[in-house]
């Protein structure tokens, strides 16, 4: 007596394959639901199972093949089944809870990423804001990250707060130059930076400033010394400023004259200003004669680095490194009236750490110089929601433009 076990996802395809594999003789004895197929405990389905018996004399064992069917045989089977589906619940219990495990992780960097708010429009809104000002990848990006880190949710909501304090991050990033007034005199100052930056014309907008005397100040007695000799031009410009403001210019090539000269004006000068050469911050080898001359002036030398707002990131950047051994203590940004964008100024100052003591904003001499202020800073600000009164209160020594240099 042979018998058979088939399974089929319903009993009539059952039937068929019973009968395409064993003829019209083969007798059914008994049927069941069973799960079909999967892996692991996975993906498999309902079907349905047909047992019986083989050729034409079932009738005369069904009774026995029934009991064949059912009975110790049948029990193992069972056994084996359920074990096997034991194996497959267990399994499936398993995947399960990796998968369980892997919905937990997803929830939870959900969960941090709406903490940190991955994703919430304020940031890319603020982002936006940032490049219109140009603003370096660097500098947006340290705000961006300090934005995740110091917001909620909720306050990332509220655009006009977010604004305010992403306005005071900017203030913050911004370091004026705290000179030491007049401890030491003659106050030597130098300019030195890239060719065309103003040089020239803020010395003289420097020296009628304090030479001149403004409201209720006493004139300083200032002397202009230029060691750009060179160029005809450049000589006659500043001693064009000299003559008309009646202040003594004088001009020098070498270190001893430098040295003599300054040591001459040692008794009774308050100030002197020197204006140097334009030089391309490539220019590696006329960057050091020039710093050679230079250290004629002292270690006590106020050096300022003139840079022009309209300088675009990288050359700026390139600039303040390669002025770095003229030991500049501070940043005056010229032509603050030729552009509306100060973010490339602001993030390449803010990254190498650099203050900033004047700016200037136009071709007039002397009016167009002040003292930095990050306010004129934060007022310049494209696209950002600037609230004049909350940005004088926050940053306040500042906000006088005024140059009060006793
Ligand atoms: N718009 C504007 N122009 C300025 C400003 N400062 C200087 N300039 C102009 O920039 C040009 C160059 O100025 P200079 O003072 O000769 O520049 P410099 O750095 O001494 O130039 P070199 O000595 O050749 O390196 C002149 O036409 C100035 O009038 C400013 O703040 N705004
Ligand atoms: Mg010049």
């Amino acid at each position: 007596m042979e018998y058979f076990t088939e399974q089929a996802p319903t009993y009539s395809e059952c039937m068929r394959k019973i009968r395409t594999k064993y003829g019209e003789g083969a007798r059914v004895l008994m049927q069941r639901s069973v799960r079909m197929g999967g892996m692991l405990g996975l993906f498999s389905r309902d079907g349905v199972e047909v047992s019986g018996v083989l050729g034409s004399d079932t009738g005369r064992f069904a009774a026995d093949a029934a009991r064949q069917v059912k009975k110790p045989l049948d029990v193992e089977e069972e056994k084996k089944k359920f074990l096997a589906n034991l194996k497959g619940d267990q399994a499936l219990q398993l995947v399960l809870n990796e998968v369980r495990g892997l919905k937990d992780k997803i929830d939870a960097n959900a969960a941090a990423g709406a903490r940190g708010a991955e994703e919430h429009p304020a940031l890319s809104r603020v982002a936006e804001l940032l490049n219109l000002n140009d603003f370096s990848s660097f500098f947006v990006q340290e705000l961006q990250d300090r934005m995740k880190k110091e917001f909620s949710l909720e306050q990332l909501d509220d655009f006009d707060a977010v604004q305010d304090k992403v306005v005071d991050w900017i203030g913050e990033s911004i370091k004026v130059y705290a000179d030491d007034g007049f401890q030491i005199r003659p106050r030597v100052m130098v300019l030195v930076g890239p060719t065309g930056v103003g040089k020239t014309t803020t010395i003289a907008k420097l020296a009628a400033a304090y030479g001149i005397g403004s409201a209720g100040s006493r004139p300083l007695s200032v002397r202009m010394i230029t060691i750009d000799n060179y160029r005809i031009a450049a000589r006659q410009q500043i001693e064009t400023y000299g003559n008309i403001m009646g202040i003594p210019v004088s001009c020098v090539e070498t270190f001893d004259d430098l040295r003599k000269t300054i040591a001459l004006y040692s008794q009774d000068v308050d100030l002197i200003l020197i204006d140097t050469i334009g030089k391309s911050p490539r220019d590696y080898m006329k960057l050091a004669e020039m710093k050679e001359l230079l250290t004629a002036c002292g270690n006590s030398a106020d050096v300022h680095l003139a840079i022009s707002a309209t300088t675009k990131s990288s050359d700026m950047r390139e600039a303040l490194q390669q002025f770095e051994p003229f030991n500049y203590r501070s940043v005056i940004v010229t032509k603050l009236d030729e552009t509306i964008r100060v973010g490339n100024v602001v993030s390449a100052l803010a990254e190498k750490g650099k203050s900033v003591s004047y700016i200037t904003d136009g071709q007039r001499v002397p009016q167009d110089i002040s003292r930095a202020s990050t306010v004129r800073f934060l007022m310049n600000l494209e696209g950002f929601r600037v609230d004049r009164r909350r940005v004088d209160e926050r940053f306040p020594q500042e906000s006088n433009g005024k140059i009060q240099w006793r």
